[in-house]
């Protein structure tokens, strides 16, 4: 598709197409021109579609259960988008090839639309384009978006946040369970799945899953479920989804829904007004005054403290 004017990628992504959408999203990736426009004109469009996120260790079968349900949901009318962000991968083909080759059941279903993220640049950055790519997806018109992230670290966790509803799943080895305490997938988890369940030990992690929710002091009225699985034979799928209608529903009811998209909406004005704010800073500073500063600080003739009041009283 040859270049094609900001204006009418904007207008063919909102209705839908699905090459302009493509590009689109690399726009969004890329920070390239226009696509600031871009997505100030899906932001009015957006908040209709579901947007569920699936973390867990890598090999926990997500990608394959993404596939299934995004299946099983399209055996319910709904359009699916999946965004796969795999930032554990270490040569970016790799994953990619993987996923296209499991996603190919997919292929040529237009009501689906499969994206990987590209993972150069920071992961805080990663973060902030997986939540502005799920606003294209969104204003583009499909309803439930599948977020594939590995959780495995803080920023990770960022990703997942991006969510109304986050699925974490394990399986059944003993130490899954564990883990995902450890990396702060419990406070995450609005649904958990013990994939593999074909594996010995299936209702033992599930049982110790739930024990440790138990243990846990209670938000609200939502009892977190433990989904069993087999992702390879999509066994479990269909009441995964179940579940997670079930969470939609009760956010929906709650006014939570509301609420958790509020704060993310609060935390990513935030975002921009440091970056920007920042970014002002840095242009009036002036590499020379910035330089006598960091000079300053190293030689401990001031503290980080002092410099930053002087800087920013200087500002005015
Ligand atoms: N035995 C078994 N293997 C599974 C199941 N689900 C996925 N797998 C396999 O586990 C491996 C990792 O799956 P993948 O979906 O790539 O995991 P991801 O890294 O979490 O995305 C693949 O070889 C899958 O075929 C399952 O329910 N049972
Ligand atoms: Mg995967």
């Amino acid at each position: 598709m040859p270049d094609l004017p900001t204006s009418e990628l904007i207008a063919r992504t909102l209705a839908g197409e699905r090459v302009p959408l493509a590009r689109a999203i690399s726009w969004v990736e890329n920070e390239s021109e226009g696509s600031v426009e871009l997505l100030d004109a899906c932001f009015g469009a957006s908040g209709r579609a579901f947007r569920i996120g699936i973390t867990g260790p890598p090999g926990a079968g997500k990608s394959t259960l993404v596939t299934k349900l995004a299946t099983e949901y399209r055996h319910r009318g709904e359009t699916v988008a999946i965004v796969a962000v795999d930032p554990t991968s270490p040569f970016s083909g790799g994953a990619l090839l993987g996923d296209r080759v499991r996603m190919v059941e997919l292929a040529g279903d237009p009501g689906v639309f499969i994206r990987s993220m590209a993972t150069r640049g920071s992961m805080g950055g990663l973060a902030v384009h997986t939540a502005q790519v799920c606003d294209v997806l969104d204003a583009a018109g499909y309803s439930r978006i599948l977020i594939e992230t590995v959780g495995v670290g803080q920023s990770e966790l960022e990703v997942a946040q991006t969510a109304d509803t986050t699925a974490v799943v394990l399986v059944p080895e003993s130490g899954d369970a564990v883990q995902a305490m450890k990396a702060g997938l419990m406070e995450i988890a609005d649904v958990f799945v013990i994939n593999k369940a074909d594996r010995e030990g299936a209702d033992r992690a599930a049982f110790a899953i739930q024990s440790a929710l138990d243990l846990r002091a209670h938000s609200g009225t939502w009892t977190i479920p433990v989904q069993l699985t087999i992702a390879s034979k999509a066994d479990g799928v269909r009441e995964l989804v179940e579940r997670f209608e079930e969470h939609l529903a009760y956010l929906r009811e709650t006014g939570d829904l509301e609420r958790r998209r509020r704060r993310r909406l609060e935390q990513r004005l935030r975002d921009l007004i440091e970056d920007q704010l920042w970014r002002q800073f840095r242009a009036h500073a002036g590499d020379g005054i910035w330089n006598d500063a960091l000079a300053a600080l190293a030689q401990r003739s001031a503290t980080p403290h002092q410099i930053a009041t002087r800087l920013l009283s200087a500002r005015d």
